[in-house]
């Protein structure tokens, strides 16, 4: 039968709450064994403590490197109970039972944060308070183990409950606690001298996240989901404040995400540049002499999917496009910032969220990408490629015109951000069609000039924008089809990486057209 606790072994860097708790253990007839530290601690607030050197008989030595790493110790957090061979050996060596075990580590984490020096670092890796933790989280059928400040009403509250002792079930969800804490030390220990000796795995950055957000649900109410952060202090939906409005959603963030990261392909000293993205797709993006005008441009790109969408400026909002936002439903804006005329503005609309940042993000920073699969996670590298106007090569008897040029490095840009096969026509500054997602090129050129025939409509004009616009394909096209629907709806020029069997027929057909064309030697892809 498990017995009442009689003694607490505590040994905390974070003091938060210790007293209370030696209090409320001592109230309930619990000795208290404690280190250095804690024990002055419950000391100097009148509590009775036995000292761990005193159990051990040895003094805590080599500045505390050597405290609790003993057997009086060990021995009284992993002896079973329950076992005649381990009470004998306890009997004989004069091992007393520790029932209950509260430790948080050395601040690791908090000290590499700060940007201490290597040796401070190593200093605080903890090496007697995890041995302890994982030796009573395995002895959880007698031993009660505490790593969390936040768990210490909670154990009391069970002493309580249960006449002085935890319940089996409490203390294994407390044993489990424990080896997630362990095994989150050792990772930032390990991602931290990857660092140090300069090894950048996918893995490094895979187990190096920490809980930001319990999410209400994922991308459908039944599933759950969480925001995890890792560290970065990089402009984008992880770092960004927000001002107002209810939590961010999963797919909010997904979303946030996306249209940041895209806006950002925009220098602001080119001028200002709106994203508006709905289901991580974008369904305008422009730029414009203003931020309004480049809103309003992006906005009638696609202003049936744009209602309910993630807006994302490279510029600091202001007045009169968070007036303009404001004339429909939009999810979330996001911003480097946003000045006292917007706040004011948004400050009405309470379901709005702004979002500001820290500058932009970096598109040609290095990142990883991680996607699970079924039994497995890919990892790959962020796709950072981006292109100038010096790499590209024109393969078509008519060289594209400046504008044209412009409006394709315009559009190549933005293909990287859509789903594959991703279609893009792009006309002064503005995208006029977008194709995303579909399992063939061809279908993605139709559904970007059908939408575009659609906006024209309900536009009231004459013809569709896509009349002299330019077509940015993610891939290369695999026959001349796509191309000629492009052409069709009124492409002049074409940029696409090139590199099909067929190329060939490809440029044929563009030079039969009167196309210009230029190849990117890169690809795009994005699923
Ligand atoms: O340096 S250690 O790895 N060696 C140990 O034997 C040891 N035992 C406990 N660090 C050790 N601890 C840690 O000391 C605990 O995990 C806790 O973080 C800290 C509490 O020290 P104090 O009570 O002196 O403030």
């Amino acid at each position: 039968e498990f017995a009442p606790l009689t003694r607490a072994l505590l040994s905390v860097s974070d003091k938060t709450g210790l007293i209370e708790l030696g209090r409320a253990l001592a109230k309930r007839g619990v000795e208290l064994l404690s280190t250095g530290g804690s024990a002055k601690a419950l000391r100097d607030a009148g509590l009775e403590v036995r000292d761990v050197a005193e159990v051990t008989g040895f003094p805590e030595m080599m500045d505390g490197r050597v405290k609790t790493l003993h057997p009086m110790v060990h021995g009284g957090l992993l002896a079973l109970r329950d076992n005649a061979d381990h009470k004998a050996a306890m009997d004989e060596h004069g091992i007393g039972p520790i029932d209950l075990l509260v430790v948080n580590l050395y601040p690791f984490e908090e000290t590499v944060a700060k940007g201490a020096d290597y040796d401070t670092c190593v200093e605080n890796i903890d090496i007697g308070g995890p041995a302890m933790i994982r030796a009573a989280a395995k002895n959880h059928a007698f031993v009660t183990v505490v790593v969390d400040v936040e768990d210490y009403d909670a154990v009391i509250g069970d002493l309580d409950q249960h006449g002085g002792k935890t319940c089996p079930k409490f203390r294994k969800k407390l044993a489990q606690k424990a080896y997630a804490r362990t095994a989150a030390y050792d990772a930032a220990v390990s991602n931290w001298m990857a660092g140090a000796v300069g090894i950048e795995t996918p893995k490094r950055r895979a187990v190096a996240g920490t809980l930001a957000q319990s999410l209400r649900y994922g991308e459908n109410p039944h599933q759950n989901a969480a925001f995890y952060v890792d560290g970065s202090d990089r402009p984008g939906v992880a770092t960004a404040t927000q001002h107002q409005g209810k939590e961010l959603s999963y797919n909010n963030i997904n979303d946030t995400d996306a249209a940041f990261e895209l806006v950002s392909e925009f220098d602001p000293a080119e001028g200002p540049a709106v994203a508006i993205i709905k289901h991580a797709n974008p369904c305008g993006v422009a730029r414009g002499e203003s931020l309004v005008e480049a809103y309003k441009k992006a906005f009638d790109c696609d202003r049936t999917s744009a209602f309910g969408g993630i807006i994302a400026l490279n510029q600091p909002l202001d007045g009169p496009t968070a007036e303009e936002i404001s004339g429909i439903f939009t999810e979330v804006v996001i911003a480097p910032g946003a000045d006292a005329d917007a706040m004011s503005i948004f400050a009405k609309k309470k379901n709005l969220r702004l979002l500001t940042t820290q500058g932009l993000a970096d598109p040609g920073a290095a990142g990883m990408m991680l996607k699970q699969v079924s039994g497995g996670y890919l990892v790959q590298d962020k796709d950072n490629g981006r292109l100038n106007a010096d790499d590209l090569r024109v393969v078509t008897k008519r060289q594209p015109s400046a504008a044209e040029m412009a409006d394709m490095l315009f559009a190549w840009k933005v293909a990287k951000h859509v789903k594959s096969n991703a279609i893009v026509y792009v006309k002064d500054g503005a995208t006029v069609g977008v194709g995303a997602g579909q399992m063939s090129r061809v279908d993605s050129c139709r559904i970007a000039a059908r939408k575009a025939q659609d906006m024209a409509e309900a536009l009231g004009l004459a013809t569709p924008l896509t009349q002299g616009s330019v077509v940015a394909s993610d891939a290369f096209f695999p026959f001349a089809d796509g191309l000629l629907t492009a052409a069709e709806a009124g492409a002049t020029a074409v940029i696409h990486p090139g590199g099909s069997m067929r190329d060939d027929e490809v440029i044929a057909a563009a030079d039969e057209a009167g196309l210009a064309m230029v190849l990117t030697g890169m690809r795009h892809f994005r699923h």
